[in-house]
């Protein structure tokens, strides 16, 4: 007589909450990264199944930043399904950044299961925004560049030899300013 074979189906329940690797994800974007940039974030793990795993992702300011309510308008999440059913999480970049405005955001990424009730983990997120040349030189040109009729047309006499970089110079400058310059 075959012994009798028992199959014992364990139904999962919600005792496990989603995980991040790190707690922490430092990340560096150029302020003239374009919108619409996307970073991938480390996706977040659940040992629970089906429902019980992660199945959405919440991005908000982090608590300790300077209120400021563009570090949210300023990234989304996009998520997207793998082959293996596994979820991509990416943060998106969706206006222009301005580092001499703001040079670091932090962001909270909360990952949510689908329990009930639900449990999450979160990941912070620190945005560096890298410098880039995007605002013009102060620099004015001084009197032994231009000297006086310093008139709307800028007829002027040089006393360098780059004539066409020191026009330009004079041109993008104010008038009034460059003749407070005058001697
Ligand atoms: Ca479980
Ligand atoms: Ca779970
Ligand atoms: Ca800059």
């Amino acid at each position: 007589m075959d012994p009798l074979q028992v199959y014992i189906d364990v139904a999962d329940i919600n005792d496990n909450s989603p995980h991040f690797a790190s707690d922490t994800r430092t990340i560096q974007l150029s302020e003239l990264s374009a919108p619409g940039t996307a970073v991938l974030l480390p996706a977040s793990h659940d040992a629970d199944t089906a429902a019980n795993s992660v199945t959405s992702y919440r991005l908000s300011a982090a608590v300790e930043s300077p209120p400021d309510a563009a570090t949210t308008d300023l990234f989304s999440l996009a998520m997207s399904t793998k082959l293996d059913g596994s979820r991509d999480v990416k943060l998106v970049l969706t206006r222009a950044l301005d580092r001499e405005q703001r040079d670091t955001h932090r962001l909270v990424v909360t990952a949510f299961d689908g329990g009930r009730p639900r449990r999450s983990g979160t990941l912070n997120v620190v945005v560096k925004v890298l410098d880039a040349n995007d605002n013009r030189s102060a620099q004015l040109p001084s009197n032994d560049v231009c000297r006086a009729k310093l008139t709307p047309r800028l007829v002027t006499n040089f006393i360098r030899p780059d004539f066409a970089r020191l026009r330009s110079l004079c041109r993008t400058a104010s008038v009034i300013v460059l003749q407070s310059l005058v001697l």
